[in-house]
């Protein structure tokens, strides 16, 4: 039994965490079976903003009845991480994609055009939740090797701090390397756009078929997503994995953790050194932005991409009304308030 799951509290009442999220409910892990869970009147009550219903990952304390197998949900325990994108649409809302993580992989497919654009947000989200990314270059067995040196290099020059890892599904040795992170008592998911393999990856790690991979025939029918929800697994050692949907699009929600400065923390460091602390580096004279683009030393793409990250996230931190911003910070500081069960005797 996981030391994660199933701490029973009281009679029927336990601390387990979220499994899936489904329509109108969850499911979560009880006495070694999967039951559904609805949430109990107190947490719809509370459910002023978005962050406050439970999401995948979430350690929930949930009160069951074995005669009808349904749970409740009666509170959700403080997050220690969460990987946090604005929500689809014009809403200023966010949506939590999974919570209390350690590490995100990130993968993408070395039979496809490498997207460092969209590399570069996804690390940021990943950071902005306080959440260490790794890189996983996945399919190496479609690819000759200059391929993969060429993808190695380019990821460096945008993200020289992350790890890098190449995998392929045709020899298990290289999958077996990302067991490092694989921790008892850790968390992990993985991140990326449909088809680039985590379905796979996942499946290799629980070695069973848990999760259906996109089919031969399909593989060139980009639009469909094989995997349509969140899902948690548990490894045998404990270590908790999350497999999600392709994504489509990220676009950054705010954060208190400083992503884009981290990421691009080279371009902050150039523009800590233009002549003018008001410089717009653009033709400002002293400008080392400016120099540094000139020369080579910064490419102009990625100085794009940083000034548009920035902007972005700019606008949504003026765009999230402060009330909300309140609500969800009260909810927290009395979901935090409320005594705390033991996480570890399970
Ligand atoms: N040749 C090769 N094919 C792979 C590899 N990894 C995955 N595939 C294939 O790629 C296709 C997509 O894999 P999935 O695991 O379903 O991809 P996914 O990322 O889960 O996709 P979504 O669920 O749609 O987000 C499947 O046909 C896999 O068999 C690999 O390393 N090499
Ligand atoms: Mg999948
Ligand atoms: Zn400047």
């Amino acid at each position: 039994m996981s030391s994660l799951n199933l701490v029973k509290r009281q009679s029927c009442v336990y601390k387990v965490r979220v499994l899936r999220e489904e329509k109108n409910s969850y499911q979560v892990k009880i006495e070694n079976e999967e039951v559904r869970a609805v949430l109990s009147g107190k947490i719809r009550h509370e459910a002023v903003v978005p962050s406050a219903l439970p999401v995948v990952g979430d350690y929930v304390l949930c009160s069951y009845d074995p005669h009808n197998c349904l749970a409740r949900i009666e509170e959700v325990f403080p997050r220690t991480s969460h990987l946090t994108r604005k929500a689809a649409g014009d809403a200023y809302s966010e949506q939590i994609l999974a919570s209390n993580l350690q590490v995100v992989f990130y993968l993408t497919s070395l039979n496809m055009d490498l997207n460092l654009r969209r590399l570069e947000r996804s690390i940021v989200m990943i950071k902005d939740g306080q959440i260490t990314p790794v890189i996983v270059l996945t399919k190496a067995d479609l690819v000759q090797p200059e391929t993969i040196e060429d993808a190695v290099k380019r990821i460096a020059a945008v993200a020289p701090e992350i790890e890098v890892h190449v995998i392929s599904a045709h020899q298990a040795e290289t999958m077996a390397k990302l067991k490092k992170y694989f921790l008892p008592d850790s968390t992990v998911a993985f991140l990326g756009s449909s088809g680039v393999g985590k379905s796979t990856l996942t499946n290799f790690l629980l070695g069973q078929e848990v999760q259906e991979t996109q089919g031969i025939s399909e593989e060139r029918d980009k639009g469909r997503h094989t995997t349509t929800s969140r899902s948690l697994f548990f490894l045998e050692n404990g270590c908790a994995i999350i497999d999600t949907p392709g994504i489509r699009e990220i676009q950054l929600w705010e954060s208190d953790s400083a992503g884009i400065d981290d990421l691009f923390s080279d371009i902050k460091e150039l523009q800590g050194h233009c002549q003018f602390s008001n410089c717009t580096h653009q033709n400002t004279p002293g400008c080392q932005v400016q120099m540094a683009l000139d020369d080579g030393r910064l490419d102009e793409a990625r100085f794009k991409s940083f000034l548009k990250l920035e902007r972005e996230q700019a606008y949504i931190q003026k765009k999230v009304s402060m009330t909300g911003r309140r609500q969800e910070k009260r909810l927290w500081r009395k979901r935090k308030r409320r005594p705390d069960t033991d996480i570890s005797s399970g």
